[in-house]
């Protein structure tokens, strides 16, 4: 799974790069290429778990984040067509009045995604029709008229509901306007106190039009609770009213707007979150761990983290009762804590 960070030039973009990433990766300079890096998904759960476990290892749930240089035009697309989501930084701290040069970005991004996927249904469409290519299948090219007739109606794709054989052809599309995108205005220090900043009202009515999760931060702000020693971080952060940071809470909504959900393993040697897709057989989870797992999986033992943290410890789960045994098909929940049976 990918991120993308983008927005216009000087909005805090390798700043939030830098503070999502703790500087591993490598973050390009001024006018450089796109910057790699990974970002961890802060976890209250990993962290009490740890406390609990004592690991030698503690392993958080980590994305490959991207900080994307280019922000308009064929350069800008190409950057991001392999993202599963963006970030949209919208340099708010800086702006003046309505602020409208960063809330423009918001419909420049919206007008470019959807003209490039009404281009790519179009010419797709050309080539069935003039049988210079073979259809997918069957009703590839009902598919593509329905694309074609919501985008034209001004529909994103994000917003279509599309049959379980139509959304087959949706992997073979790149399409832009499926791109789950989180608005993150970055506000200075007065805005993230007074809860007001330049073009407010404007991308607040943006993020609810659009189904956009919206996440307010202030990459000043931030960079001084980074540089504080860890038990200090929270005080600092109740003093602007809030209880958790911006990186966090950006890091937590782009995991939820891919559809991804952790599952934990725990140990005296490791504790550690594991990504999946919301809908992940235990079977398959399994497969995530080691390929063995999945192949000579004979049952999985599970425990919710809430009942857990409710006992307090594995033992008393135990004799409450509270530890399942779920077989290869069931369907593995956000927070589950499991331990895998298998044989090979
Ligand atoms: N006052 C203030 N300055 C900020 C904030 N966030 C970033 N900056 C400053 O804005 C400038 C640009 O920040 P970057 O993080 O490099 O922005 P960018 O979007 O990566 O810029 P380009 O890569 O050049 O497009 C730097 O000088 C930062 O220190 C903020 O929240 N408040
Ligand atoms: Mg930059």
């Amino acid at each position: 799974m990918k991120i993308g960070l983008v927005g216009r030039p000087q909005t805090g973009k390798t700043t939030l790069f830098r503070l999502l990433t703790q500087s591993r990766g490598d973050s390009p300079g001024k006018g450089a290429s796109s910057g790699v890096g990974v970002m961890e998904v802060p976890d209250e759960r990993i962290r009490w778990l740890s406390d609990l476990f004592k690991p030698e290892k503690t392993i958080y749930a980590r994305i490959d984040l991207h900080d994307i240089q280019p922000y308009k035009g064929q350069e800008f697309l190409n950057a991001v067509r392999n993202m599963d989501a963006l970030v949209l930084v919208l340099g708010c701290f800086m702006a003046q009045g309505d602020g409208s040069d960063q809330t423009s970005m918001i419909d420049d991004l919206e007008m470019e995604f959807h003209i490039a996927d009404l281009a790519s249904v179009e010419g797709r469409l050309e080539r069935l029709a003039s049988k210079k290519t073979k259809p997918l299948g069957p009703s590839e090219e009902p598919f593509l008229k329905k694309c074609k007739d919501s985008l034209d109606a001004g529909i994103p794709l994000r917003k279509v509901s599309f049959e379980p054989h139509e959304a087959e052809y949706l992997s073979n599309f790149a399409f832009f306007t499926l791109k789950p995108v989180i608005l993150a205005p970055n506000v200075s220090e007065e805005s993230l106190v007074s809860k007001d900043y330049p073009g407010k009202d404007y991308i607040g009515q943006k993020a609810e039009e659009g189904g956009y999760p919206l996440v307010i931060f202030s990459g000043e702000v931030e960079e001084e609770i980074a540089s504080l020693p860890e038990p200090e971080r929270l005080s600092f952060l109740r003093e602007y009213g809030l209880e958790e940071t911006g990186v966090s809470r950006i890091a937590r909504a782009s995991y939820a707007a891919l559809g991804l959900i952790s599952f934990f393993t725990v140990g005296s040697d490791e504790v550690r979150a594991w990504t999946i897709k919301d809908g992940t057989t235990a079977r398959a989870a399994a497969g995530k761990i080691h390929t063995d797992l999945e192949k000579g999986f004979i049952r999985a033992e599970v425990v919710s983290y809430r009942d857990l943290r409710e006992c307090g410890s594995m033992k008393a789960c135990r004799d409450k009762g509270q530890i399942r045994l779920e077989g290869k098909d069931y369907l593995v929940k956000d927070g589950d804590i499991m331990t895998v049976r298998f044989n090979v």
